[in-house]
């Protein structure tokens, strides 16, 4: 677009006067920032157009990923480098005297999900357009993204993450592609020539207007879309209550509570809460998508009966799994096929990812809720219900017991997870192990039943925001190694491993992650004023606050090993910093104070002198995606501690590898394929096993207490606790202690000593450096299978059946 620094300057300077009015010198950040991200949208605007056109035109099946969360972060950087401009601009806004990191800084991070599942689908978002598949993404615009964390007298407080005041730059609002959706009202039938009809009397009608952003494949001219559906009010109906009934605040609280459909972002991770505003949401996000969806289609093809054959929709765990009912409503009511043919679309059509066993996260919604909010769904999904339960009573006649678990509605309930596994044609799991519990355990009557629609797909990061635009040395030690091949094919980084014993190599290496953990320390101490020691271990523990990711087994151990140093300060040891960052559900009560645990570690500890600062202790605040990318490049240490059995996957465990950190970890998720991958030597496994998790939970847990009478150790370091050692009130913590020698649910004391063991042999690798260079060195090299791209494809082609689609060809790229 701009041969040299002079068109560049011209067509910056001129943003900044025609958006802002003002001259480079007047201009504030922000001002740049917005003027930036304009030339972007205009330098990629084409690319877009033509994609969705091209798709049009050539009629290749159209995957619509469909999620309540997509935690995309910041796009400026990771814009400009899919695009493939990102240093040259850099050098030439340097030479305007313009600092691009900063500028990248004013963005506001689009905070539209909760942790995990909501980053993997932005992850995806990015894969699908690098693989140039049609792939978009289907969301809810919320107005306010997860809540924004301060820690204050060591506490979290939340505060509204009001991520829109300043606009989105890159949002296009399409009201002519606006549809309504209804809740509410009565509905009822008649018959017409032969067909039930059936009507909607009374429904409250919301409009739901789709706001684009677009997704840059890299460097391929692929410009894919994410649709967020905002809510609003259909305008006649605001004005009509208003001016007619001469009630003005009346209409203006009717006008909000529509509105508070897409204000706010649920708050929960891996837990489910029935309020009835969410499951507004759900249906509110499905039934929008849908008929939008239909339309386009019906727009460019003949007949509705393909539907399925040119369309896949993926519901990124249950919360969109309305979509089933929905698609049966809108292909019976509104384009007139009988029951079968619409059933027969809808199942080839939905394909569903599980993303949790937790039994707090399966979903399940009140009948009486859901029939008041969604008369006609609830038909529908009555309706499969009886169906579904007279085809299992004829493959199991007279087992009851069976029926009743796998009924789609039962208790009263309907059971979101069995809704999705019988209106879908594949349903998968996040990592190998949780696939099999799935099959095995949780979902093992589905299986037997449907042992054809359940398959793995290991999750995957996208190693272009985590790694070449996260940690840009690295990324050039690499590309000058082994050429880009790796940005194209991640896999090739396993190229890496004839480094293994090159010592220059190994040297650079070190290096990198030296300057990274200096920058992060002098970022750490303009924030906080805390000084943290370079040449420590980092050691980092950053993920949602949840008592089965066992940040309580971290903070217990650096309790002990406090102790341990202020009985013997001379204790050897290679000095660690303790990173923590991560949000609690504001409704967790056990997780707050867990974090209030962490940060009266820090008070003490971080202010100990006696101990010759070889202890420190940090917690972030608000940990994002923005935090996130500044902290995987300076880790040494990766905490992977949950109990196993219980993280489906884990995806932070992938971006600290291929950062070259090393994981500390048990034998659950994603650690496993680590673990497959890197082998024994690089890295270190602890702990109890699924299995045995699984068996001590079959036989009704283990007995917490006896292990702490049994074991002196353990007794003395839980008094910490409650003994008023600490500098808070003697009962502060008494809830952290009774969950642990009551029923210890995550068996944090069982794997303790194995935990602290394994801390032990981290401290002695890291003092053969080469031997830890060797270790990082191979975990970034055996990290390209953890690359969503690699994910994606396995979608694409096992689950999806789409192909690629060549924009280039049509154009040059950008
Ligand atoms: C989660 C799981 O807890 C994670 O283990 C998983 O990596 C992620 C993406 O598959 O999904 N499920 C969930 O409800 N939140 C998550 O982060």
């Amino acid at each position: 677009m701009f041969t040299d620094w002079q068109a560049f300057r011209a067509a910056f300077l001129n943003q900044l006067q025609s958006m802002h009015g003002k001259s480079l010198e007047e201009a504030s950040p922000e001002d740049k920032y917005t003027a930036l991200a304009v030339m972007v949208r205009e330098y990629i605007s084409n690319a877009w157009v033509q994609t969705n056109k091209h798709y049009e035109n050539k009629g290749e099946k159209q995957v619509y990923y469909f999620s309540i969360e997509f935690l995309i972060g910041r796009l400026l950087g990771a814009n400009l480098l899919n695009i493939g401009v990102r240093s040259e601009w850099e050098k030439w806004l340097a030479e305007l005297g313009i600092d691009l990191n900063q500028l990248e800084n004013e963005e506001p991070d689009a905070g539209l999900g909760n942790g995990g599942l909501g980053r993997l689908a932005a992850c995806f978002l990015d894969s699908m357009a690098s693989l140039q598949l049609p792939c978009h993404g289907c969301g809810i615009r919320y107005k306010y993204g997860l809540f924004e964390q301060k820690i204050l007298d060591g506490y979290q407080v939340e505060h509204p993450d009001n991520w829109l005041k300043n606009g989105c730059m890159w949002e296009i609002r399409k009201f002519d592609k606006a549809v309504q959706v209804k809740f509410g009202g009565t509905v009822w039938s008649e018959e017409k020539n032969g067909k039930l009809v059936f009507h909607h009397d009374n429904a409250q009608t919301v409009l739901a207007v789709p706001y684009d952003i677009p997704v840059i494949g890299y460097q391929n001219s692929t410009v894919n879309t994410l649709r967020l559906w905002s809510a609003e009010t259909v305008q006649e109906d605001f004005d009509l209550l208003a001016f007619n009934q001469g009630n003005y605040v009346k209409a203006v609280e009717y006008k909000y509570s529509i509105e508070s459909i897409s204000e706010i972002l649920y708050p929960d991770d891996s837990h489910y809460e029935g309020r009835v505003l969410r499951l507004k949401q759900q249906y509110f996000l499905v039934s929008a998508g849908l008929q939008s969806i239909v339309r386009r289609f019906k727009k460019k093809h003949g007949s509705i009966l393909d539907f399925a054959e040119k369309i896949s929709i993926h519901i990124n765990d249950t919360h969109p799994a309305m979509a089933i009912p929905e698609l049966m409503r809108i292909l019976m009511d509104e384009e007139g096929l009988s029951w079968n043919e619409a059933w027969q679309i809808t199942k080839n059509t939905i394909a569903y990812t599980n993303h949790t066993i937790l039994p707090e996260a399966l979903e399940k919604w009140p009948v009486d809720i859901m029939k008041s909010l969604l008369p006609r769904i609830f038909m529908i999904i009555e309706e499969l219900n009886k169906q579904f339960c007279s085809h299992l009573w004829s493959h199991y006649p007279g087992d009851w017991q069976r029926i009743a678990s796998m009924a789609i509605i039962a208790d009263n309930y309907v059971h979101m997870a069995h809704l999705a596994v019988v209106g879908s044609y594949s349903i998968n799991g996040v990592a190998k192990i949780h696939t099999n519990i799935l099959k095995q355990d949780v979902m093992k009557n589905f299986y037997h039943f449907y042992p054809y629609k359940f398959n793995n797909k290991t999750n995957g990061i996208t190693h272009r925001r985590w790694l070449l635009k996260a940690n840009p040395d690295l990324a050039r030690l690499i590309t000058n190694s082994i050429s880009p091949s790796w940005i194209y094919y991640p896999q090739y980084l396993s190229t890496l491993l004839r480094y293994s014993e090159d010592a220059a190599f190994l040297e650079a290496l070190d290096k990198i992650k030296e300057t990274n953990k200096m920058n992060f320390a002098n970022w750490v101490h303009n924030k906080y004023g805390i000084t943290i020691d370079g040449s420590s271990i980092f050691d980092v523990h950053v993920k949602r606050i949840h008592a089965y990711k066992r940040q309580l087994m971290n903070a217990l151990r650096i309790l002990e090993l406090y102790t341990r140093l202020k009985e013997n300060p001379n204790l050897e040891m290679v000095p660690r910093t303790f990173i923590f960052a991560g949000k609690a559900a504001p409704g967790y009560f056990l997780a707050k104070r867990v974090i209030k645990l962490i940060t009266t570690l820090a008070a003490v500890i971080n202010n100990d002198s006696t101990i010759q600062g070889k202890m420190k202790v940090l917690f972030l605040e608000n940990y994002s995606v923005s935090l996130a990318e500044m902290i995987f490049p300076a880790a040494d240490v990766s905490e992977q501690i949950s109990t196993a059995s219980k993280e489906a996957s884990g995806t932070g465990n992938m971006k600290f590898m291929m950062n070259g950190a090393v994981t500390i970890g048990t034998l659950d998720g994603a650690n496993i394929e680590i673990h497959e991958e890197v082998g024994d030597d690089n890295i270190v496994i602890f702990g109890l096993t699924a299995k045995e998790v699984m068996n001590y939970y079959q036989n009704g847990g283990y007995r917490p207490w006896e292990l702490v009478q049994s074991d002196t150790r353990l007794r003395k370091l839980l008094d910490q606790l409650v003994n008023g050692s600490l500098p808070v009130p003697r009962e502060e913590f008494r809830v952290l202690y009774d969950s642990l020698v009551n029923s210890d649910e995550f068996f944090v004391l069982k794997d303790y000593a194995a935990y602290v063991e394994a801390q032990e042999k981290i401290d002695m690798l890291y003092r053969d450096n080469s031997r830890w260079n060797k270790m990082c060195l191979s975990n970034i090299a055996h990290s390209g299978k953890f690359s969503s791209d690699r994910t994606i494809s396995e979608y694409a082609i096992g689950i999806w059946k789409a192909k690629p689609v060549v924009i280039g060809d049509i154009l040059e790229p950008y």
